[in-house]
């Protein structure tokens, strides 16, 4: 770590400038009066939504549960314009909030942070950046999200590739033209399917390389009608305490009945129902459809029913409906007309299961079975999920270990928010919590809340470090794993959730799949005893 320029030093140092780290900033710098400063790797705030900008970027959370709840007055203020905000709305309103509260002014653009080490003897952390820049504190919070570091797959050939290629999670700020051009579209998760009817909408022909089929339920976007907005204003606080106290962080709760407490005929009204309705509610149908396969088996059959509905080209359909996995055990997507896309003469799906991706050539992908010509490739492959964003700051601890030396085998930390080993770091939305498998913003809040209250009272005592224990996190890590083998999640061998989608990276289920309502109770028992699992001393 270069010595060479001086050290500006703070109480807490904030990486990422995004929904976790704006949040972090206010609640330390306005609530507890602290020098808080955050480092952001892009030119502006937002964090996903300033990176994620491939078309057809939205969010799948409805717009009116996608905000901060923390103020009344911002929620009140701010008017979402339709069901499913797009990227630029939710970009303006990250905007409007850091404006409102005054954050730019303690927030460093264009600083990448690019190591992070823990000096035992004057517990500080000091932390460096790309650009050379040194900054020491005694708090160090990651805000970096939990999908955040691209996965662009090593497929052979890619430098040679002649035409223009692009992430989804690193797209141009200006935009692609993809006017009558072949384009190759790698990956249908969420991303890929939402950015293929719009991709296709546009190109002159558009193929779709598929590795794993997937499901997708219509998110029937359209405008906030007025009455909707009515509504929302007066039962505001409802829909927070709905999504303060669901497992999902959603303002929708799940049903209590279970599939096979119906039957066949009813149960297929209350799919359609769901269908109609559109969004992420439809999992929300039964109580039992993420813990028992046989029940998970009617809502995977009535969706691929659905499929094979939409899609008129008997092969095409046959490979987009050929899904291997629990319905709802990977990250379910909501789309806009993804499966209609295919009905279009530009579009086609190629079934690399059939015919694995061999290499990229000077012009385009070559496949076992053929070579497909193309003008663009669109990686729309994922990240390297929760635990990439954290490992490429390249922290190191107490003793010289490094973050990457702890986690070899996958992550291990106490409730998600701290590595032993590594004092007065903070990681919001870490692994072994539960983040990804609820609403964000919820998930932000709660873990913002609580390392905000934990630091308070640390100050309030004249504590200045806090450090888990190997036996907390053993603890933490067994109840995490208890936690998601008593659902259908780990089924699906290659999901993000087991960081299986990156080749090499250890197998080991991630998010906290018992509940965000449950795992705000946990950590505020933690809290109240004193943070128990936690040592602190002065
Ligand atoms: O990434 P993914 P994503 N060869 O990992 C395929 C959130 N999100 O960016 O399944 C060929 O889900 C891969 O295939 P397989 C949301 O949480 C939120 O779509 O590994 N294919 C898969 O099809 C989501 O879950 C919103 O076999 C390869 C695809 O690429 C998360 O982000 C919107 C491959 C990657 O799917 C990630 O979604 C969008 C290879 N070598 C996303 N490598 C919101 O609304 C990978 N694939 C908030």
């Amino acid at each position: 770590m270069s010595n060479s320029s001086p050290i500006a030093s703070y109480d807490a140092l904030i990486i990422g400038a995004g929904f976790s780290g704006m949040y972090q900033l206010h609640a330390l710098r306005d609530r507890l009066g602290l020098k808080a400063l955050v480092l952001e790797a892009g030119s502006g705030v937002g964090g996903t939504w300033y990176w994620n900008r491939y078309p057809g970027a939205r969010c799948d959370s409805e717009s009116h549960s996608y905000n901060y709840t923390f103020s009344k007055e911002l929620l009140a203020e701010w008017r979402w314009s339709e069901r499913y905000p797009e990227q630029p709305e939710i970009l303006r309103y990250l905007n409007h909030v850091a404006d409102r509260f005054d954050l730019k002014r303690d927030i460093r653009f264009d600083s990448r942070v690019t190591g992070a080490r823990y000096d035992e003897a004057a517990n500080l952390w000091h932390v460096t950046t790309e650009k050379g820049d040194h900054y020491s504190a005694q708090f160090l919070i990651t805000a970096v999200g939990c999908l955040s570091t691209a996965n662009v797959p090593k497929i052979p050939g890619l430098e040679e590739f002649a035409g223009d290629w692009y992430h989804t999670g690193q797209w141009p700020h200006g935009g692609v033209d993809f006017t009558g051009k072949r384009v190759g579209q790698i990956g249908t998760g969420s991303t890929g399917i939402q950015a293929v009817p719009v991709i296709a909408a546009q190109a002159g022909h558009l193929t779709v390389f598929q590795r794993t089929a997937n499901y997708s339920v219509p998110a029937h976007n359209a405008p906030l009608t007025p009455e909707f907005q009515a509504w929302l204003d007066s039962n505001r606080e409802e829909v927070v305490q709905t999504m303060r106290s669901t497992p999902n962080g959603h303002p929708f709760t799940i049903a209590e009945r279970k599939v096979f407490d119906v039957d066949a005929e009813e149960r297929e009204r209350i799919y359609e129902a769901a269908w109609a309705k559109g969004g992420l509610q439809f999992r929300a149908s039964f109580q039992d459809l993420l813990v028992d396969k046989t029940a998970n088996d009617t809502a995977s059959e009535f969706i691929k029913r659905k499929i094979r509905g939409i899609v008129k080209d008997p092969r095409k359909a046959a490979i987009l409906s050929d899904i291997d996995h629990p319905y709802a055990a990977k990250r379910p997507p909501i789309d806009t007309h993804y499966f209609e896309a295919y009905n279009r003469p530009n579009v086609d799906v190629v079934n690399l299961r059939e015919e694995p991706i061999e290499r990229i050539t000077p012009t385009g992908i070559k496949t076992s079975a053929r070579d497909y010509p193309l003008d663009i490739i669109v990686f729309a492959t994922g990240f390297d999920a929760m635990t990439g964003p954290l490992l490429r700051l390249n922290i190191q601890g107490a003793g010289g270990q490094s973050l990457a030396e702890a986690w070899a085998a996958g992550p291990r930390n106490y409730l998600g928010l701290q590595v032993a080993g590594f004092p007065n770091l903070f990681t919001i939305t870490g692994p072994g919590s539960p983040s990804v498998l609820c609403n964000m913003p919820i998930a932000i809040e709660q873990h913002v809340e609580w390392i905000t209250g934990c630091i308070d009272a640390m100050r309030k005592r004249g504590l200045r470090r806090i450090e888990t224990t190997e036996e907390a996190m053993e603890g933490w890590v067994a109840e995490v794993n208890r936690a998601a083998d008593a659902t259908l999640l780990p089924q699906a061998k290659h999901s993000w959730y087991l960081g299986a989608n990156v080749p090499g990276k250890p197998r080991v289920f991630m998010p906290y799949a018992g509940g965000m309502a449950h795992y705000r109770r946990i950590c505020d028992q933690v809290a109240a005893k004193g943070y128990e699992g936690f040592v602190l001393s002065d």
